[in-house]
């Protein structure tokens, strides 16, 4: 990778559209302070700009949005959290033939990497960069910790998938991150939007629950939201 950025005179950075934290904290952030700190310039696209998670989390912990809408020229692409080319739209015509690093934690399919960090065993892309970081001897600026720590937490089932290694490399990041762990989690809280509370009070008001031997069958009708008010 240090050879390709010798040679770079600008990487873009591409996430999957509408990045969710993992995609964010990794791509977004993670991986241009990575990039940045070994001595070169990198910018970071969001497609069609962060998911709704992001924009709370960031918030909620006043960290500033970094993403941009396109990267203009560029000579070296890196692909985060994206999988496949189908998930970037427009831009697997910007990428063309350039170097493309790809940092994922998906088995990555029709794209052929120049380079590539794939550990399809991590939690998360968040996890990766981390360990890149880590083994470079490099420590990530406390934004970047704990956006990291965001996306770890999001994309391991809040660490109900992790493994040694996430807890070993979290521990880390939170000493870095210099924040309470509690207000990181509660961050990661998305308050239900005002439609959504009412489609689910209205459908449980509306429910009716029938016994079928072993198993209890519940219908209702709402308008929207019904997948909120299934898992509710
Ligand atoms: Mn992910």
């Amino acid at each position: 990778m240090r050879e390709l950025l010798r040679s770079t005179q600008r990487a873009c950075i591409i996430t999957h559209r509408h990045a969710d934290l993992d995609a964010y904290a990794c791509g977004g952030v993670a991986t241009r302070e990575l990039i940045n700190r070994l001595g070169h310039d990198a910018f970071l696209v969001v497609p069609e700009g962060p998911s709704y998670s992001v924009k709370s989390f960031i918030s909620k912990l006043g960290i500033n949005y970094q993403g941009l809408d396109s990267c203009g020229e560029l000579s070296l692409v890196f692909l985060v959290d994206v999988s496949t080319y189908a998930q970037l739209n427009e831009f697997r015509n910007i990428i063309g033939n350039r170097p493309v690093v790809v940092i994922d934690h998906h088995e990555v399919h029709n794209i052929a990497p120049t380079v590539a960090f794939i550990d399809p065993d991590a939690t998360s892309c968040s996890e990766i960069i981390a360990q890149i970081f880590r083994e470079l001897g490099i420590e990530p600026s406390s934004e970047v910790a704990t956006l990291l720590i965001g996306g770890i937490l999001s994309d391991s089932g809040r660490l109900s998938r992790a493994r040694p290694e996430t807890f070993e490399v979290l521990a880390w990041l939170l000493r870095l991150a210099g924040r309470d762990y509690r207000d990181i989690v509660n961050a990661m809280i998305e308050e239900m939007t005002f439609p959504e509370k009412m489609a689910r009070i209205k459908g449980l008001l509306r429910m009716r629950a029938y016994r079928f031997s072993d198993y209890i069958v519940c219908l209702s009708n709402v308008n929207a939201y019904e997948s909120s008010l299934a898992d509710a």
